[in-house]
Order: structure tokens, then C-alpha cells, then sequence
């Protein structure tokens, strides 16, 4: 949602709610890149998880920034098994031309190439090479990390975790979890 209909909303809104966001149960919340994150948790080729991704509503992550990537290594980090610290990305070379880009067809200003040579045309992060990616054959097995939008709901302030530390009410965050 943009800044203006955040605006809108907060006025239409009475005192007593609040604009919160909302993950799947199972997905990972991250505030500052109001994102949703899955990790599969199992061993499957790129084609498989880029349509797993899609059967829960979101697709295969796309690193934004090195923020977002350190944030996301970090969770790979968590797995015991050295099979789980790698997983596919959305950042591809369907056309095998050279050239990668995203599922949504955008161009990355950010990439993290661990080496630049190669001509297989499916990416993962591993965490086992520091977070840097990797180009692999689309046909190897790993986990994925799909991303979604958090759903934007409006309920009572006390229901919502405010997250943002400022006092401005247009930009304060606020996050429910998706059991309550
Ligand atoms: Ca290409």
C-alpha cells in the first residue's frame, strides 16, 4: 500500500485501530521490507519450488539489497543440516543468454555473485559460501525461499504489535500474527 492510501486509511480510522500487516502462519515476517518469507524445507529442483512458491500465493524471492540478503543468509544459518543453508532465488537466465533477472522480469541493481563465470542458468544462496550466490543447473535440488506481501488488515491497536519506534501514526508499523 502506498503512502497516500496508508494516509487515507489512518484517517478513516478511528484512534482505537490500527493498519497492521500479516504473514501466512509458517511464513517469516520482516518489517523494514514489509515481506513474507517461506523457507520449503525440502530438497527440490528449481521448477518445482518457482511453482510451489506459486501454489501458496507468493513467488521465489527476489534480494532487493544487501540488507535483505544478509537478513535472509542469516535465517539459512539456523539449519543444522548443511543441505538447508542453500537455497533457490527467483533470479534467473531463462533464455541462457548470460543475462539473469527476476521472475517478474526486472533487472536487479543488487547481486551478490560469489563468481562471475558460468552458464547454468538457476541461482541459489548459500549460506555456506558466506551469502554469496551461486549459478547452478535448474535440475539440482534445494530448498527455496518463496516471498509474498503481508495482507493489510485493519484491527484494534490492542490486537497488533507496534513494531516502528516513531510517533509519526502515518508511519508506524504495526504486525498481527496470523494466529491470533
Ligand atoms: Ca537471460
Amino acid at each position: 500500500m502506498g503512502t497516500k492510501g496508508r494516509i487515507l486509511l489512518s484517517i478513516l480510522i478511528s484512534t482505537h485501530y490500527v493498519i497492521c500487516e500479516e504473514c501466512p502462519i509458517g511464513w517469516s515476517y520482516n518489517a523494514a521490507f514489509s515481506k513474507c518469507y517461506l523457507f520449503t524445507n525440502t530438497l527440490a529442483t528449481w521448477t518445482s519450488v518457482r511453482e510451489e512458491c506459486q501454489s501458496f500465493n507468493g513467488k521465489l524471492v527476489e534480494i532487493l539489497s544487501e540488507e535483505e540478503n544478509n537478513w535472509l543468509d542469516d535465517h539459512l544459518s539456523e539449519y543444522s543440516s548443511p543441505a538447508l543453508q542453500r537455497a533457490w532465488i527467483g533470479y534467473v537466465d531463462s533464455d541462457s543468454d548470460g543475462d539473469f533477472e527476476w521472475l517478474s522480469g526486472r533487472k536487479s541493481t543488487y547481486t551478490n555473485w560469489y563468481s562471475s563465470p558460468g552458464t547454468k542458468e538457476c541461482t541459489i544462496l548459500d549460506h555456506r559460501a558466506g551469502g554469496f550466490w551461486s549459478r547452478l543447473p535448474c535440475s539440482w535440488t534445494f530448498q527455496a525461499i518463496c516471498e509474498q506481501l503481508p495482507r493489510i488488515i485493519i484491527r484494534r491497536r490492542s490486537k497488533c504489535q507496534r513494531l516502528s519506534s516513531t510517533n509519526n501514526p502515518i508511519k508506524m508499523k504495526y504486525y498481527i500474527s496470523a494466529l491470533n
